[in-house]
């Protein structure tokens, strides 16, 4: 009987990831190959997720997408398209090498997503989101690829996605190949590698940002000689050095490169033109927090980092947090409603 029939339908969740060396710049917008490689952190599940399901059917006509309960138009967005074609690929590839298995990629697919925290908030929603799509069209469709392979796919939706299909600490390589074949993410070492390293959200804004990462860093290819000067001659030595760190567990060197790319990042947006300014006064008087602390215990104790948006990410070590974290909250008070980990930097602090 029909309502027998398996139900064909799969839920991910896929987690954000934070670059410590960051991507910024495309060579290819449609395939989204960068300019540089990159490496970021996987972060926990438990505070900031996309969990995604989809289900495909016969009967469905089309594709329908609903983000956060609110139906997006699925057909206008061309990434959203790529990444579901994509998928659909290696589907059609593995039916026609077994002629019993049902015909997935001929169907319609209903994909309903949702985020634990303020969507494109330069909390990286773009990142988790793709990568939690993919991740569940891999389980739907059963596709044998491993994460690494699959991140190629989720790289086409956003490109900082490919790093959130894999755990702990991850690089992003650029590659060199046109067709976009070596332009993917790999575990340079797993989380249970460095437990003590702890990350802390400060949440600065949870305002949508102003220019949006894909504008911005068109932009800044086609306008900024410093970028240009990043990609040539800092990124490759920082991408060696910060593996090293890691692999060493070496937190001095590991926050160290962390404020040092986050710092020229975010001079690369003020040295494109028109200049983008990402930052507010909060995330200024944070970077200051953090170097006093540093100065204060005599040692690189805390890192910050900041992406597309006003909203910080520190680094500590577990033994430094309790110190750190007193600091936080005499500077900046939270409201009671933000969970415990997730601080609240009050926009008008002053210290
Ligand atoms: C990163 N960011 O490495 C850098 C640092 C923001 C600052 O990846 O156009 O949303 O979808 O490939 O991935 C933001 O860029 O841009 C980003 P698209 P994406 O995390």
């Amino acid at each position: 009987a029909a309502d027998e029939a398996p139900l064909h339908e799969a839920t991910v969740s896929a987690p954000v990831n934070i670059a410590v060396i960051k991507y910024w710049g495309k060579r290819d917008s449609k395939l989204i190959l960068p300019t540089n490689s990159s490496l970021s952190v996987t972060l926990s599940q438990d505070h900031l997720r996309t969990r995604t399901t989809v289900r495909a059917a016969a009967e469905f006509s089309s594709d329908r997408l609903w983000l956060n309960g609110v139906e997006e138009d699925v057909a206008a967005s061309a990434r959203l398209c790529n990444v579901i074609a994509t998928a659909r690929q290696l589907r059609a590839a593995m039916e026609q090498a077994d002629s019993t298995a049902p015909r997935l990629s001929t169907w319609g697919l209903h994909v309903c997503s949702e985020n634990n925290f303020p969507t494109a908030a330069g909390l990286a929603s773009s990142a988790s989101g793709y990568a939690a799509l993919v991740s569940a069209l891999g389980a739907l469709f059963e596709l044998p690829q491993s994460a690494t392979e699959l991140s190629r796919v989720a790289r086409v939706g956003s490109g900082s996605a490919c790093r959130s299909m894999l755990g702990g600490f991850v690089a992003w390589q650029a590659g060199t190949m046109d067709d976009g074949s070596d332009s993917l993410a790999e575990q340079v070492a797993a989380r249970a590698h460095w437990p003590q390293l702890q990350a802390l959200v400060l949440v600065v804004s949870d305002r949508k940002k102003t220019v949006s990462s894909t504008a911005g860093m068109q932009t800044t290819v086609s306008t900024s000689p410093l970028f240009a000067e990043r990609v040539r001659s800092v990124v490759p030595h920082r991408m060696a050095a910060m593996r090293a760190a890691i692999v060493a567990r070496d937190f001095a060197t590991f926050a160290t490169l962390a404020m040092q790319d986050s710092n020229q990042f975010h001079a690369v947006c003020q040295d494109t033109f028109p200049p983008i300014a990402y930052m507010n006064d909060t995330s200024h008087a944070i970077t200051s927090l953090v170097h006093a602390f540093n100065a204060a215990v005599g040692r690189v104790a805390a890192a910050y980092t900041y992406d597309a948006g006003p909203n910080a990410v520190l680094f500590v070590l577990r033994d430094d947090m309790r110190a750190l974290v007193q600091l936080l909250t005499r500077c900046f008070p939270r409201p009671a409603a933000m969970s415990a980990d997730a601080f609240y930097a009050d926009p008008f602090a002053v210290f």
